[in-house]
């Protein structure tokens, strides 16, 4: 597999942007590796057995129309984890964040057909709250070629400097994308928030701190857009004491604020450690049944 580097150019781009766009992230082989396991996971077909922690679509619930959303499919499904747990894309988030290292906190899987809706404009890291450094760096990667019609994601230059807004009203379908971020620009005194699609090839993607706003419109082209993303954290990170998510919290052991490899695993650390049973986990039978 082909390893990923940030350049420091990227690493200065992303530290006044709040977002560096990437040409190439992950090779053709696994964009079709992840394009197959979208086919299984969108099904509900979990190839270990386990849901991903979010089913935010499913075909006999919801419109058709939505944009299908998994978080943590990583759980459900080895080849998943072989690509988005990968210490390249770790490594680099490390890089960009400024830590020791990286632990996956989520992946997102998602995938907005020809006609799909938007989602809401918003800030990562609010929803993050759950942890002590609730900070993330985050890497989105296309998995079909995107372009600025065609729904792709959006990211606002320099708005990880705005300050720190709470979760929006609404994150799948909203009528108006943008109502948080238009309040928080005018919070700001920015007249004009400048929005910038990422335009790449599949298997490109983009870079984005946990404080920047960004979301997607409609998409208005004929062909699916999917993508994955890892939002990743501080490998030092632990859950706060106090702040609970109904998801994520789960995974909380009673007396104790530190995080479980099983459930927030380490992908990449700068003294080579990297948790012990990814690479079992993510190279056995990554196509096929358990
Ligand atoms: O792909 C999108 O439309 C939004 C992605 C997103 O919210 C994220 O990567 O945090």
């Amino acid at each position: 597999m082909r390893e990923f580097k940030v350049t420091e150019a990227q690493v200065a781009d992303f530290h006044s942007d709040g977002f560096v766009q990437v040409d190439r992230i992950i090779s053709d082989e696994s964009v079709a590796l992840l394009r197959e396991r979208f086919d299984k996971l969108f099904a509900e077909e979990y190839q270990t057995g386990i849901a991903p922690d979010e089913v935010n679509w499913q075909v006999d619930r919801d419109p058709p129309e939505n944009t299908r959303q998994l978080c943590n499919a990583w759980k459900s499904d080895r080849g998943v984890a072989r690509v988005i747990l990968g210490s390249d894309i770790g490594r680099a988030c490390a890089t960009l964040g400024g830590w020791p290292g990286a632990r996956i906190s989520q992946d997102n899987l998602l995938w907005k057909p020809p006609g799909g809706k938007p989602l809401g404009f918003h800030q990562d890291s609010a929803y993050e709250q759950w942890t002590a450094i609730p900070d993330w760096a985050s890497c989105w990667i296309a998995l079909d070629d995107t372009t600025a019609e065609g729904g792709t994601v959006e990211y606002v230059r320099g708005s990880h400097r705005w300050g720190q807004s709470g979760k929006i009203d609404q994150f799948h379908a909203p009528t108006n994308p943008i109502k948080e971020l238009s309040a928080a620009a005018d919070a700001a005194g920015i007249e004009s928030p400048e929005r910038v699609p990422i335009v790449v090839k599949a298997g490109g993607g983009a870079f984005h701190q946990g404080w920047t706003w960004h979301g997607s419109d409609i998409n208005h082209t004929q062909r699916p857009r999917r993508s994955i993303v890892a939002h990743c954290m501080s490998s030092e990170n632990k859950f706060h004491s106090e702040f609970v998510s109904s998801i994520y919290s789960r995974y909380k052991k009673f007396g104790t604020v530190e995080m479980d490899e099983s459930f927030f695993p380490i992908i990449w650390r700068i003294d080579g450690y990297r948790s012990e049973f990814l690479e079992e986990y993510s190279t056995n039978n990554p196509t096929q049944g358990t």
